[in-house]
């Protein structure tokens, strides 16, 4: 190998005070570890002397501790974007030390490349391979890793020993043109292969290749509770229902999965459901539940940006590699989450809600209106342009104390316009052809939690006359019973 090996300390070195720097990487997956983490403790030295010392951070979406994390505490970061779900990160963001800008996942590598947002003096990107003429195979994430090599002026390779050059062949890299000269992307099928199975970079760009072991890997989820374990039925008794009524072809359509314990109690759900045939899915995080059902042959292919998946089953992925290329590809987050395709492919998208409003108003990012949580994520590029789009959440959260549906959410990520199912643990809204009305008590009889049903029914009692039942003085009560109180159910209307 022709390049300059480096300490992560002496890459660090390389990155001053207001550099704006783009890690690769999707999740933890992917993302880099050594180089961050060295860069936040040559931050702290820095403050240590009462000297500047922050970067700009680009990122595919929420990355590990060794990034987020360390960086976040050593309040190494000027700006931050896109998703991210560090609880130092989120903290520094609430507390005004972060300037964090949320984005659809799908716009950043574009909107780096419009200019809107400033190009990266730096890539940092790990990968499992890299050659002296300047083919990089990523490991298991890909995120913005093909555009930030591209308009970065340098490159620091996390060359991770510990993920197999063998993953070569499992990537899909493509980076479209911009407009106007943007062409169709030429994906018809979940399995189409349309790119590069390495990122092409410019060798004389590489400043230094920083060797590292730790096999990219998260903890595994907590097991399926009850009331997950009914929103992943409630999900499949829908799905089976539509497929019944024809709405859905009987062949089925690939699905697209948020991600997180609800997402992978869902998929456990379909996968067991006689029902559902064997699918496809065209998604962004690959998780633990997806590759189990690929191990069952209920799953037949999955594209996405990331492998975000336990020790054991990313050791089982290493292992048997060349089975898995033949069920996975890993996309570019602008392929994965691209608008026309999730429009094209006729995604069935399932995500999370942190917060729902009786109109079909969707929050996913914000606790009280006011507290960032972790971002828009993916779930905007696939909502909108879904085939049927299904949001999911527990009824309740904190115990009872705060109802997941509200008069009007504190903030809105999806409209009801985009939004076309609503389910919790008490079953399903469908908001399909239903007037804003008829959305209400749809939304109030079948997903909100009986100690909540009467209160948001009073409420409804009490709107004005007009097209959409909003009552604008009091829409707000029950954040503020919580606010007061610490229970909604306080609330008086
Ligand atoms: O807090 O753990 O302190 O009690 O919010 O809730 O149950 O852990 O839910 O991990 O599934 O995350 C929407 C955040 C859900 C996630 C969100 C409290 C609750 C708990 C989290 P505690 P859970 P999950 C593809 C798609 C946006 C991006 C997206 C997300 C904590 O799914 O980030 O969809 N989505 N991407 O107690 C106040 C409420 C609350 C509440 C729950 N109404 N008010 N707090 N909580 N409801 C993936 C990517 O894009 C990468």
């Amino acid at each position: 190998m022709n390049y300059k090996i480096l300490t992560a300390d002496q890459a660090a070195a390389l990155i001053n005070n207001g550099d704006i720097v783009g890690f690769s990487g999707f999740t933890p997956a992917g993302s880099p570890s050594a180089v961050p983490d060295a860069i936040a403790k040559r931050a702290e030295e820095f403050h240590q002397r009462g000297e500047e010392f922050k970067i700009g951070v680009y990122t595919g979406a929420s990355t590990g501790n060794m990034l987020d994390g360390s960086l976040a505490r050593s309040k190494a970061v000027i700006f931050r974007t896109p998703y991210q779900s560090h609880s130092d990160m989120r903290n520094a963001i609430n507390n005004g030390e972060v300037a964090y800008f949320d984005m659809h996942l799908s716009h950043l590598a574009q909107e780096l490349r419009y200019g809107f947002l400033p190009k990266p003096k730096f890539a940092v990107i790990e990968a499992c391979d890299i050659t002296d003429d300047g083919e990089v195979v990523l490991t298991a994430g890909v995120g913005i890793s093909p555009t930030i090599c591209r308009l970065a002026d340098h490159i620091i390779i996390e060359l991770n020993e510990a993920m197999p050059a063998t993953l070569r062949g499992i990537h899909d890299i493509y980076e479209p043109l911009d407009p106007p000269a943007r062409e169709p992307i030429p994906i018809r099928h979940v399995s189409d292969h349309i790119g590069s199975p390495v990122v092409k970079i410019n060798p004389s760009k590489v400043v230094g290749v920083v060797k590292t072991a730790t096999p990219n890997a998260i903890a595994p989820f907590a097991e399926v509770d009850e009331v997950t374990a009914t929103i992943g039925n409630n999900v499949a008794l829908f799905l089976e229902n539509e497929i019944k009524a024809g709405r859905i072809p009987k062949e089925f359509l690939p699905i697209q999965s948020g991600v997180g314990n609800i997402a992978n109690a869902v998929l456990g759900s379909l996968g067991s459901s006689e029902h559902i045939p064997p699918f496809e899915m065209y998604t962004e995080v690959i998780q633990d539940a997806v590759i189990g059902l690929i191990r069952k042959g209920k799953v037949k292919f999955v594209s996405g940006c990331s492998l975000t998946v336990s020790a054991d089953v990313m050791d089982d992925i290493n292992h048997n590699v060349e089975m898995f290329k033949k069920h996975v590809v890993l996309r570019p987050q602008e392929l994965s989450n691209n608008p026309e395709l999730v429009r094209r492919l006729g995604l069935i998208t399932i995500n999370t809600a942190l917060e729902a409003d009786i109109l079909g108003n969707i929050n996913s990012t914000h606790v009280l209106g006011t507290k960032m949580m972790n971002g828009i994520g993916g779930s905007g590029d696939f909502t909108r342009n879904a085939y049927i789009s299904i949001y999911t959440c527990p009824s309740v959260a904190k115990g009872g104390k705060i109802s997941a549906i509200v008069p009007l959410v504190s903030h809105v990520d999806h409209s009801e316009h985009s939004v076309k199912i609503l389910i919790t643990e008490q079953g399903i809204a469908d908001l399909r052809g239903k007037s804003p009305r008829q959305r209400a008590e749809e939304i109030i009889n079948n997903c909100v939690h009986p100690d909540y049903r009467p209160l948001l029914r009073e409420y409804l009692a009490k709107v004005p006359s007009g097209h959409t039942p909003l009552n604008m003085n009091n829409c707000f009560e029950m954040h503020k019973a919580f606010m007061e109180t610490g229970d909604m159910r306080q609330v008086k209307f």
